[in-house]
Formats: structure tokens, C-alpha cells, sequence
């Protein structure tokens, strides 16, 4: 559609950046830290582990006064749960709340909305040597999680959001399971997911009660699967994807219900979950308040074959495979270009895909990342020229100008990533902040913090609204 004049975004947009705790703190035994499953990650063929990360945890001050010179009105940052509660559940480290409330009054004193992810990929140790999220013990340390969150935070930190990518996690573990040995079985993944359900609608409920104005929701990763041609069997294929990728997990955190197409799948493979006297009853009465959404890139697929081998590797990634006997297999898109590091670009399946959770769920939304991760170079006279960030970030933010024109209710945008941090699988050498941090995969360096070409671009985004966007 083409308008004759694009809308502006609204006056208080929160344009912001992202990060998570273990990508940017450090510190990962201090003040007692308890370790996570991310804790376990050994710095193998040369890329880092997460030990030192940023520093965030000891340079958060200097950190928040670069989120204020860069105009930032929101920043989306997650609480390291074994930071605050060691073990996962039972006592509490009071030196690890501290430090998270030192960071959110730092931030309020800038102007700068807090917006807190509960839970990002870094399961406490102990949780998960007692099953993680197969046992529903689990379930109970999240909502004492939460509950102290709230406690402590909920006078001050008005949005909040449950768990971060769970169809990651779920669709594919070994993308963000540092332990690549004995991955769950699929049957057990989907109950790990129902019981991921189940806690956060609890929270959610608990956000509510506890909160005054508390604002709750998800942070899938979601994207608009194309199908690979006008073939019949393609679309059908590429609604199987989106399905079960995207819509099972919205569907349950807006309609409080499977999605019965993905349950009929999750029956025909054997993968139905146990659900739980109750278990639908807490889903169904968590009211969600926004949607965040990840996006990266589209995805296109085609119809399987049912010959073995439906299920390949992601442009020769084997951390990320894709495809699913008999369901739909992955497909190029000759349209698209990848980065150097082999993810899709594609910006206008941003608009797509905030078009079609719009249409669907019709809930404010925030982007809560979206992102290129390139190798940055560091210049003799102390630049950083990302201009290719800036023309990808030129390029996304304007299609979520038409979408806010098309009518989403689009009320943030928290690119991926605030400042250079550690990336799930592939160390520090791809960096994806605004702000370069001057350390390499092995060498700690003095961790200066430089702007870089893209930090004077977004502060002047943000400084004229995206009104040249
Ligand atoms: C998302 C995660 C983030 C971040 C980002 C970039 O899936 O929520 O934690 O890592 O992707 O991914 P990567 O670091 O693999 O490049």
C-alpha cells in the first residue's frame, strides 16, 4: 500500500536498546552470584565463555550516562535470576538486588523507562540440575522469582516481560542450551514449553495483583514465514511453520489456548504435553497487556518431501537446523541478502510480521530486538564506521513507520543491541551494539566504551522522533 503520508510515531514511542544478563554483566561469581546453565559455556575454538562479558555489572553507571547521551527512552534489560536468588529458589542475595536496584534508579534518574525481561536463557544451575523446566517445581521458584521481582522493583518498573524467546528455546535448544550433550527429546521440550505456559501466566497474574499500572507480556522470537512459491503445498508448509513457530506461543499468551492446529501436530507426532488439572484454567485467566516481539529475519520454507531428509542445517550453521520430516522444509529466498555471519536481512518482513500479530492479537507491541551482528573494527583514531548498521537500522525503522501507518499499534523499539556484548553462540566477535566495546574474544583489554557511527545516527533518530525515518 502506498500512503500519501506516513504517520508519526507517537510522542512518548519508546525508542530504546536491549540487552540480557548474561550477554553484558560479567561478574559472574561476585557478590554471590550463583552460577546458571549459561555459566557452563568453556571458551572453545577461541570464542569467549560469559565470565567478563561487558562488565556491565561494575561499569552499569558509566553504561546508563551513554543510554542518556544517546537520548534513550527505554531500556530492556533482563535480571539475572541467580544473581538475586543463588540457587533459583530459597535464600535470597540481597548484594545481587542491589545492584539491579541501583541500575533501575540510575535509569529513572535519566529519564530512561525500565523494561525488565524475568527470564532470558539463563536457567539457574540448580533449577536445572533438577530438571529445569521438566519439573514443575520449577514452575514454583519462577512465580517466588517474580514475586520478589516485584517486591522490590514493582514501585518503579512498570513493564515487564515474562520469558525471553521460549520458542527458541523449545524449537531450537541447542542454539541457546550450552550443554550439547543429551538434549531433551521433543515430547520432553513441549512439556518443558507447557510448563513454561503455565508459569508465565501465573506471573502474569501476579503481575496484576502485585503492580500497580503493571504492564506484562512474552518476548517470542516471531517472524512471517514466506512459502517458497505460489505452490499450494508450499503455503499450506509455510502456515505449518508460522504455526508452530510463532502463533502456539501468542495464541497462548493472548487467547489462553492451544493453538489447535499445533495441538493436532503435537498429538500425530506424540509430543502432547500432560496438562495439569488447572493448568488451562491460570492460562486462560492471564490477561496479557503488550506483546514484545524479536525479530531478526523471515524465514522461507517449502512443502516437505517426507524423504528423511526435510530437517538440513541453517546455511551450513549446524547449531540451527531447520526443516521437520514430513511438516515443511526450509527453502532459500533468492530475494534476500545474509550478513556476515549468515542471517537473513529483510526488512520489510518486519512489516509483515508486525502486520500479521497485529491482525491476529491486536495488542500494543514493542520491538524488543532487531539487530546486525557484523564484525566492527576499531579505527587507529578510535572510530567505529558501522555504516552498514545504520543503513540496516535506516531501513527497518522506516518499515515500522508504514507498519504504525498500516495501523499496528507499534510502541517501542529496542534494537539488539544496546552496547557490544557476548552473542548466544558466536563470542564476542559479533557485535551488535551501538556502543563498541573495546575488548576481543580473548583479550579483556580496558573494555573502553566508544560510540560508534550508528550510536550520533540513533541519538539523532531519537532526538527528531523518527521523523525523518
Ligand atoms: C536472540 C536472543 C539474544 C541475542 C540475539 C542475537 O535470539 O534473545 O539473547 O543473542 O538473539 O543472537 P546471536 O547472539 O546468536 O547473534
Amino acid at each position: 500500500m502506498y500512503y500519501k503520508k506516513l504517520k508519526e510515531f507517537p510522542k512518548d514511542f519508546l525508542w530504546g536498546a536491549s540487552t540480557s544478563a548474561y550477554q553484558v554483566e560479567g561478574a559472574y561469581q561476585t557478590d554471590g552470584k550463583g552460577l546458571s546453565v549459561q555459566d557452563l559455556h568453556k571458551s572453545v575454538n577461541g570464542i569467549t565463555d560469559f565470565k567478563v562479558a561487558s562488565d556491565h555489572y561494575h561499569r552499569y553507571k558509566e553504561d546508563v550516562s551513554l543510554m542518556a547521551k544517546l537520548g534513550m527512552k527505554a531500556y530492556r534489560f533482563s535480571i539475572s535470576w541467580s544473581r538475586v536468588i543463588p540457587e533459583g529458589t530459597g535464600a535470597v542475595n540481597e548484594a545481587g538486588l542491589k545492584f539491579y536496584d541501583n541500575l533501575i534508579n540510575e535509569l529513572l534518574v535519566n529519564n530512561i523507562e525500565p523494561i525488565v525481561t524475568i527470564y532470558h536463557f539463563d536457567l539457574p544451575l540448580k533449577l536445572h540440575e533438577n530438571g529445569g523446566w521438566s519439573n514443575r517445581q520449577t514452575i514454583d521458584a519462577y512465580v517466588d522469582y517474580a514475586k520478589l521481582l516485584f517486591e522490590r522493583f514493582g514501585d518503579r518498573v512498570k513493564y515487564w516481560l515474562t520469558i525471553n524467546e521460549q520458542n527458541v528455546m523449545i524449537n531450537h535448544p541447542n542454539a541457546v542450551y550450552p550443554i550439547d550433550s543429551d538434549l531433551p527429546s521433543k515430547k520432553e521440550l513441549y512439556q518443558q514449553n507447557h510448563n513454561m505456559f503455565v508459569a508465565a501466566a501465573k506471573v502474569t497474574n501476579l503481575c496484576h495483583s502485585m503492580i500497580k499500572d503493571g504492564k506484562i507480556g512474552p518476548a517470542p522470537n516471531i517472524t512471517a514465514i514466506y512459502p517458497a512459491s505460489s505452490k499450494p503445498e508450499d503455503i499450506v508448509a509455510a502456515d505449518n511453520w508460522e504455526n508452530i513457530r510463532c502463533w502456539l506461543y501468542l495464541d497462548m499468551a493472548v487467547y489462553g489456548r492451544y493453538n489447535p492446529f499445533v495441538w493436532n501436530y503435537l498429538e500425530e507426532k506424540g509430543y502432547e504435553p500432560t496438562i495439569y488439572s488447572g493448568d488451562m484454567e491460570i492460562i486462560k485467566s492471564a490477561q496479557t497487556d503488550f506483546l514484545g516481539v524479536n525479530y531478526y529475519a523471515t524465514a522461507t520454507v517449502s512443502a516437505a518431501k517426507n524423504d528423511g531428509n526435510d530437517c538440513q542445517p541453517r546455511h551450513g550453521d549446524q547449531q540451527v537446523m531447520l526443516g521437520e520430516e514430513g511438516v515443511y522444509r526450509s527453502a532459500e529466498n533468492p530475494n534476500l541478502e545474509l550478513t556476515k555471519f549468515n542471517w537473513i536481512i529483510d526488512s520489510v518482513g518486519m512489516r509483515t510480521t508486525l502486520r500479521r500479530v497485529s491482525s491476529r492479537y491486536d495488542l500494543p507491541i514493542i520491538i524488543t530486538e532487531n539487530g546486525l551482528g557484523s564484525e566492527d573494527k576499531l579505527t587507529i583514531d578510535g572510530k567505529v564506521h558501522d555504516d552498514y548498521r545504520i543503513e540496516y537500522f535506516e531501513k527497518h525503522f522506516h518499515q515500522a513507520r508504514l507498519a504504525l501507518t498500516d495501523g499496528v499499534n507499534l510502541i517501542g523499539y529496542c534494537p539488539w543491541s544496546f552496547e557490544d556484548l557476548v552473542s548466544t553462540h558466536q563470542g564476542y566477535k559479533k557485535r551488535y551494539g551501538f556502543v563498541y566495546i573495546n575488548r576481543l574474544e580473548n583479550d579483556l583489554k580496558e573494555l573502553e566504551r566508544i560510540k560508534k557511527d550508528s550510536f550520533y545516527w540513533y541519538q539523532s533518530v531519537i532526538h527528531n522522533n523518527g521523523a525523518n525515518i
